[in-house]
């Protein structure tokens, strides 16, 4: 093991036992190395561990103090501290047989006292991530910038009206697509955090978004400087920590990304609890984005609909869960994305062993909807009765409409030539939901 097997001597690497197993420490439905549809369940699904929430939640919430103490970190911001972080952190990814991790800058290594203090210090801990990397073949799945936590981000990063706070954060931005390059990571992650507004009345919304729109082309621009393969995303959130965030969701942002010429340089990170959050249903934006071509990964987590803020929890859902996977599979599966468990344990769950049991439920709901979606596909009837309801755009008036060869003109004269009313035709909204809870 990475870290000598010393941080997690209770816990054994998790192991496939079969869907009859009641040991909550393996793997009901996750069979790594077994093929699916011509594919590894590991490559369709390419889980990733988040550094920010597991290994660096503490509990803390407005209204209380921390509850979780792990016992390798010392709560200190040394160097030494950030080391042996990372060495649990590996052994916990080779125990729990994920293939990738993510991680912010701020997240693995201390700030100095100064910006060439803070790039240091983050070369020595990346240094370790890489030979960690090596040993274990653990891969970075994506790097993010923290532009969000710092006070002198309060009033936003590259939407800041003080452009030395842009400048600041674009020098945040280089050094972390630096070590993301160094570690071989698969994308780059925009999450604005502060990108957004308190209050209209002191913003200049159209210079914001247009100085947000400067830092995604210099950082496109210096990814292909450097020859960095990955992907550059940017995950849509409404709201939280600002009042209005200018990425709402997928939809605005496809349309920004394309009136500033970036649609074809960036795809999205999508977060099923941030859709919920924009007042849409969980697989939203996933879907919207896969059939679009544009999900390049998703931040795995969902809310609670009872409540009006981001959970970031598990997901432990199986319809849920078959939903993303039909999804995955529709799109022809994952190139460079995968599913980040960008999700915490609750600060009531304070021992290390949740930790294994979170991300072990989570990971085995998301293999079982996707073997319920093979399942749902392979048998074509739900693909079926969809291309069905649509089956008057595939020739003759809805062919012409669908191609662009018709017009108000062309649509009147048919209309008047064959007036009457169309038939009334049933959705079957409850038979397409009674079918698709027959592979669940
Ligand atoms: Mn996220």
């Amino acid at each position: 093991m990475a870290g000598d097997g010393s941080f997690f001597p209770e816990i054994q690497p998790i192991a496939f036992a079969g869907p009859e197993s009641d040991n909550v420490l393996s793997y009901r439905y996750y069979d790594a190395d077994e093929v699916i549809m011509g594919k590894k369940m590991r490559d369709w699904l390419r889980f990733s561990v988040c550094y920010w929430h597991t290994f660096r939640g503490n509990g803390l919430d407005p209204f209380g103090k921390p509850t979780i103490n792990r016992p390798w970190d010392d709560g200190t911001e040394s160097l030494d501290n950030a080391l042996r972080r990372v060495r649990a952190a590996f052994e916990f990814f080779q125990k729990l047989g994920v293939d990738y991790y993510t991680f912010h800058d701020v997240d693995v290594s201390p700030e100095g006292a100064t910006l060439q203090e803070t790039f240091d210090n983050l070369d020595k801990v990346t240094d370790l991530m890489l030979e960690l990397q090596a040993k274990t073949g653990i891969k970075l799945l994506w790097g993010t910038a923290n532009l969000f936590s710092h006070p002198r981000y309060m009033c936003g990063a590259s939407t800041n009206p003080d452009p030395l706070v842009f400048a600041r954060a674009a020098a945040q931005v280089k050094k972390a697509i630096d070590v993301t390059h160094k570690l071989g990571g698969q994308g780059f992650v925009f999450w604005g955090g502060r990108e957004g507004y308190a209050h209209i009345i002191n913003t200049d919304m159209t210079r914001e978004m247009g100085h947000y729109a400067q830092m995604l082309k210099m950082a496109v621009a210096y990814k292909k400087s450097i020859g960095f393969s990955g992907q550059i995303l940017v995950e849509p959130k409404p709201r939280e920590p600002m009042k209005h965030q200018y990425d709402y969701d997928a939809q605005t942002v496809l349309g920004f990304l394309h009136q500033h010429g970036l649609y074809d340089e960036v795809m999205l990170n999508i977060e099923p609890n941030h859709t919920q959050l924009a007042g849409h249903e969980f697989e939203h934006d996933i879907i919207l984005t896969a059939q679009m071509g544009k999900l390049g990964s998703i931040d795995a987590n969902t809310g609670s609909e009872s409540l009006g803020w981001d959970t970031d929890e598990f997901i432990v859902d199986h319809a849920r869960a078959t939903l993303i996977a039909k999804a995955i599979i529709e799109m022809g599966g994952f190139t460079q994305g995968g599913l980040n468990f960008d999700a915490k344990v609750r600060r009531e769950s304070t021992d290390v062993e949740d930790m294994f049991i979170a991300h072990i439920a989570s990971i085995d709901a998301l293999a079982k909807g996707l073997r319920n979606a093979v399942r749902l596909l392979e048998h074509g009837r739900l693909p079926a009765m969809l291309k069905q309801r649509y089956a008057g755009f595939d020739e003759g008036l809805g062919k012409q409409i669908e191609e662009g060869n018709s017009s108000l003109e062309a649509l009147t004269q048919h209309c008047l030539d064959n007036d009457t009313e169309p038939p009334v035709l049933s959705g079957k909204q409850e038979k397409f939901q009674a079918v698709f809870n027959h592979y669940l």
